[in-house]
């Protein structure tokens, strides 16, 4: 029989693919075995999110903006995905390396650990116990590595060569051992995790300063028209991270430093005993895009920041910013005089009658209505550091997002659709207006680029409240314009002026396309 090109050029290939298989194998059962060593010690320490964590900190502000608006809420996941494709083919070269010099797919192996590792002590708040999961993974991934290769190539003459002929059975049960093993591993790490979260329906105080009763929304008869009120479940989440913080509100303590009069420090228990108040406030975030989803309204029960701030003493503080620190060490700037000039700001512990969920803060997060998330309303916060921005900077300001950031005027079309299709006759176009800290006075809309006819709005809550709006259109068939545009109470109208969210919030109006049949 005659051997060919044809018939050897596969058979190379091949190999080529098993080999790159074993660095891919190889490296997510290091990836696994580090992830779980990371879920009893510091989860955050786990290489994947290690180096995750810090690709979103270091994704340039643009790269951001453009994948919030491609993928929303699953721009992390994207960005985190990207690195993971990238490292997975590095490892798929280490394993085709090792082939033919062993010791260089070894150091391309233990080089990504490393990589790794440094991340994990970089992060803040680390400790010397972070290097150890990228320490677990080098190793783990580098014997995986090795042993792959050499029950591979028993026998042969290649640098693996051992005793004994080449198997197949053995590859394959080498292998689906190890995939076996990386699983588990997985799923225990994953088990770990979710035990230690423990639970988060502690006991909340009655308010001191309750809120009057919600009235009833517009949703109840216009469908489609966002509910008064923002189920937890449904409320928007925008934040840095990859994992949830494991917080543990028994031992959790909020401390008040920096230029005060003396340093405080409260427990979850303190501030379930000082007066506590309740407000409905609407949260939005900066990245929100015209007509975007990053938009909710909540009752918060919480304490007010002043009284937490004059325990401490600010008198004659030359501080002008509140920094605020997450138990993690995230940081938030919010402009002091702005949360001392008596609107409701609070060190909330409550949202909608429970606890704070993990995803939204537990056990405490900071409010300040009017002022946009990124600027006010620190998650998981345990420390507030009274200092100046020229002094220290947060998270945001370092990457040049604007410092002081009111929320803008905005109002958005819930109801119909973009390029929905409607029945000729009265179809009714609805949404919410919001303008925290001025409040709503008028809603208007425009249907085909007429003149700006008015909605009827919903009932008032309060002036931190969005405020719910209907407009009975009498719909002709065709295609067709609406547009909407909020006018608060101070008179001014809803900007026209198309700008990003970067770095102060979108603005412009909202204008979308439907068809009337
Ligand atoms: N610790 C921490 N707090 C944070 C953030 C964060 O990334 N980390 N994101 C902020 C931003 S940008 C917004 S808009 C709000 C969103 O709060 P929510 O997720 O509860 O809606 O939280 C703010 N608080
Ligand atoms: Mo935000």
């Amino acid at each position: 029989m005659q051997t060919d090109v044809t018939t050897t050029a596969p058979e190379g290939r091949w190999q080529r693919a098993r080999h790159a298989a074993y660095g891919v194998l190889a490296t997510l059962v290091g990836l696994a075995a580090a992830h779980l060593v990371a879920a009893l010690t510091v989860p955050a320490a786990s290489p994947v999110l290690a180096v995750g964590s810090t690709v979103i900190d270091l994704t340039p502000t643009p790269l951001k903006e453009w994948a919030i608006r491609q993928f929303g809420s699953s721009d992390k996941l994207v960005l985190v995905g990207s690195v993971v494709v990238v490292v997975l083919l590095l490892a798929a070269l280490a394993g085709v390396l090792t082939a033919r010099r062993p010791t260089a797919g070894l150091v391309v192996v233990v080089a990504l650990a490393g990589v790794a590792g440094v991340l994990a002590v970089l992060r803040p708040q680390a400790g010397p116990l972070d290097l150890v999961p990228a320490l677990v993974a080098a190793v783990v991934g580098a014997a995986s590595l090795w042993w792959l290769h050499r029950v591979d190539d028993r026998g042969s003459a290649g640098p693996w060569a051992g005793s004994g002929g080449p198997t197949r059975r053995g590859v394959v049960l080498a292998s689906g051992g190890l995939a076996a093993a990386a699983v588990a591993m997985g799923g225990v790490g994953r088990w770990v995790s979710s035990y230690r979260l423990g639970g988060t329906d502690v006991a909340l105080p009655t308010p001191n300063d309750p809120a009057p009763a919600l009235p009833k929304g517009l949703e109840a008869t216009y469908s489609g028209i966002s509910p008064l009120q923002t189920p937890v479940a449904d409320f928007y989440r925008v934040d840095t991270r990859l994992t949830l913080p494991t917080v543990d509100v028994d031992s959790w303590t909020l401390t008040i430093d920096g230029d005060v009069e003396q340093e405080v420090t409260f427990t979850f228990d303190d501030l379930t005993q000082m007066r506590t108040i309740e407000r409905d406030i609407t949260l939005t975030c900066v990245s929100n895009e015209v007509g975007g989803p990053y938009v909710g309204s909540a009752r918060w029960l919480g304490v007010p920041l002043k009284d937490l701030l004059d325990r401490a003493g600010i008198d004659a503080t030359r501080a002008d910013q509140i920094l605020s620190t997450d138990v993690d060490g995230m940081t938030i700037s919010t402009p002091l005089d702005v949360a001392l000039d008596g609107r409701d700001a609070m060190i909330a512990i409550g949202m909608n009658g429970t606890s704070l969920s993990r995803t939204h803060g537990f056990p405490a997060r900071m409010v300040v209505p009017g002022l946009y998330g990124f600027v006010s309303a620190c998650k998981w916060i345990s420390r507030m550091t009274l200092t100046t921005y020229d002094e220290q900077q947060a998270y945001w300001t370092e990457r040049k997002w604007a410092v002081d950031a009111p929320i803008k005027l905005s109002s958005r079309i819930d109801t119909p659709k973009p390029l929905s299709d409607s029945k000729a006759g009265t179809v009714v176009v609805g949404g919410i207006a919001w303008a925290q800290h001025v409040g709503i006075e008028r809603v208007e809309v425009r249907v085909d680029g007429e003149a700006w006819r008015p909605a009827t709005l919903g009932p008032q809550v309060t002036d931190d409240y969005w405020r719910q709006w209907y407009f009975e259109w009498d719909a002709s068939p065709g295609q067709h314009f609406l547009a909407c545009r909020a006018v608060n109470k101070d008179g001014d109208v809803q900007s026209d002026v198309r700008m990003t969210p970067f770095p102060e919030g979108s603005s412009g109006l909202q204008e979308i396309s439907v068809n009337v049949t």
